[in-house]
Parts: C-alpha cells; structure tokens; sequence
C-alpha cells in the first residue's frame, strides 16, 4: 500500500524503476553509515533491537543512496478526477488478466476467501490494481529506498525510519538478507505492495512453511490482503457502496472527512445526504463524489468494505477503480461470452512480388 501522500502522479511511479536515469550527477557525500544520524539509528537497532552493530555498519555501508527517489517526492502531486484515473485500472487488459489470474487459483481463492470472509473478486481486483498481479512489483532495494528517504528527506524522515525498522525486523525473522528485498521507490513490496509496518502486521503465513512470501506464494499473497481487509472491518458479503443523493451544501464536510468512519446513514440526513437504494440496517458510511464524467458528479455511500479498501489506499478514486475492476472480473470469471475478444494482429498486406527483370539474390 503505497501511501497517498506519496502517490503523486501514478504515470511517474510506472515509470520509476531502479535503472532510471539520474537528474544529475550525485554529489560527493558521505557515505550513510559514516552520518551522526544513521549511527544514531545504528545504536538504537542494537540497543532496542539486538542487532549487531558491526554487522548494521557493514550493511548501511551497502546502501545505495538514489536521487531519482527524491526526485520523484519532490513532484508536485497530481490529482485526475475519476473519469481520467478509472481507464488506467478499470480495462480490457486488467480484465483479461484478472479473470486467468482467478481461472489459475481458482481453489486457493476459495479457500482463503472462505476463510478470511473475503469475497475473491476484490482479492483478485486489489492484486490487479497494484502490480498487475505480481508483474510490476519494483526493482529497487527496499534498503535503498528506505535509506534514501529516511536519511535524505527531512519532511517524511520520522516516518520513514520507523518503516525501516520494521524493515530490518522482518528480514531477520525472516531469516533473509535484507538487500535480497526488492521494492517500490517508497519501499512497498511484493504483489500486494505492503509497506514493512503492513508487512508486519498483517503478512500472513498460509501454507504454514515459516515465511511470509508476499512475492512469490500466492496463498500467503491472498491471504495477506485478505487479513489486512478483515483487520480494517471488512464484513462477508455486505455491498461496498450505494448511490446517493445531496441537498443543499451542507454535505460539504463530509466530502473533507471522507476517509472516516464518523455517521450512521440516518445521521446523514442531516447534512441533506441520503441513500437512493435501500439499505439493510444503519450502518456507518462515508460520503464519496466522484466525477464519472467530464462535469457529471455521482454520490455515493461508501460502506465498511468500500472504508477498508480506501485504508489500503487512502483514495476513494482507487476504491472505486478496485471496486468496479472486481465486479467486472467477477462477471466475466461467471461468463467468459463477458470477455473482451482478443484482436488478431493485424497482418501487413503482403508486398507485390517485382516483376523486374533483374534478378535478387
Ligand atoms: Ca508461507
């Protein structure tokens, strides 16, 4: 889960891969495990954690520092309304991709979803909108990206030496080298994109071997989505999001608070909101506009799962985007005649032979 503050411009991060080119020649500057501030951080490891110091230096000696990270941060964020964000996830190719990807696991979505109460189509779909399902997972070493941010940007430097703490923990319950790690520009690994603090808490183990595998086992992948949708209130089989209705302005608070949890639908009606579909109970929901076309603004109620799903990633954009991928993965898995059809490439009309007299070799 790449976090939204730093999703700046999704075009960018699709680009940004570990051989990107430099903005510029790198100054000469120390190295980090020469820095007050990383051996700092050193003495803390081995005071708090256990970790051998010699061994720390040694690896903080390896660690590449990389503009091309900083350069991204420093982006100014970019924000699309629906309609421009929704092509880039919600697709043919993501369609087709998704329902082979359900067609190859198909019993070990069952059981995990089974088990967690996680419906598979939004497992499938989560998976999709993040790494393409595994395919996109990043090509930097998660200690160069953590290492580069926590040590060489002040403005998320807190945050970003806790994650690599988390960091360095988990490579060793792991019993990994922590530069066999590959990551994001931000440090989130694997088909699931966890930050090492998500790694932490919700990584599950499912076929039991020791390891959290969220790379490469696609039980432990499945299931790690699936816990950390459960431990964010996800409820089996309740609809994400109703359409809504608006009256006055006074709705315009709860488009600010959108990303908590705070009213129950009959408590909306005060602020002039309303669900335009009827609904089992009173359950507690966020109001969600979204531009789903150039000028035409649709409301809608998000729900628990619809909640769940923007603290994978705090963007209502990216929940519905994952929302209307799972439901469209869902129908095509039930009825492939749903498929978009593959085009056949195109031949190239063959070329008049010569009718020279002259020979060709
Ligand atoms: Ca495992």
């Amino acid at each position: 889960m790449i976090l939204r503050s730093l999703l700046l411009s999704l075009a960018a991060i699709a680009c940004l891969a570990d051989d990107a080119p430099l903005p510029s020649a790198p100054e000469a500057t120390p190295a980090y495990w020469e820095r007050p501030d990383v051996q700092a951080f050193i003495d803390e490891m081995a005071t708090q954690h256990g970790f051998d110091r010699a061994a720390l230096v040694q690896q903080f000696a390896q660690i590449a520092h990389k503009p091309n990270i900083l350069a991204v941060l420093d982006k100014p964020s970019t924000s699309r309304p629906y309609h421009a964000f929704r092509p880039d996830f919600v697709n043919d190719t993501r369609l087709r991709l998704g329902v082979a990807y359900w067609q190859a696991n198909a019993p070990l979505l069952q059981a995990v979803s089974d088990q967690y109460g996680v419906e598979p189509e939004y497992l499938v779909a989560i998976l999709g909108v993040e790494t393409l399902w595994g395919r996109n997972t990043g090509s930097f070493r998660v200690m160069d990206a953590l290492g580069t941010i926590a040590f060489d940007y002040p403005r998320r430097a807190d945050f970003f030496r806790k994650e690599l703490r988390e960091f360095l923990l988990l490579a060793r319950d792991e019993q990994a080298d922590p530069f066999e790690f590959k990551g994001s520009y931000a440090g989130a690994m694997g088909a699931p994109q966890f930050m090492p603090s998500s790694f932490h808490a919700y990584a599950a183990d499912w076929d039991k071997d020791g390891r959290h595998d969220i790379w490469n086992n696609q039980g432990d992948i499945l299931a790690s989505v699936a816990n950390y949708f459960v431990q964010h209130g996800w409820q089996r089989g309740e609809p994400l999001l109703v359409p809504a209705t608006v009256e006055g302005d006074g709705y315009a608070p709860l488009v600010a608070d959108k990303f908590n949890l705070h009213y129950k639908v009959s408590e909306l009606a005060a602020f002039g909101v309303r669900p335009a579909e009827p609904l089992n109970g009173d359950p507690l929901a966020v109001l969600a506009p979204l531009e789903h076309e150039p000028g035409v603004t649709r409301y809608w109620l998000g729900l628990a799962n619809f909640y769940a799903i923007t603290r994978y990633n705090r963007s209502t954009h990216y929940a519905m985007a994952v929302h209307e991928l799972a439901q469209r993965i869902k129908a095509a898995y039930h009825d492939p005649s749903l498929l978009p059809k593959v085009e056949a490439p195109k031949r190239k009309p063959a070329k008049p032979k010569k009718r020279s007299g002259k020979r060709r070799k």
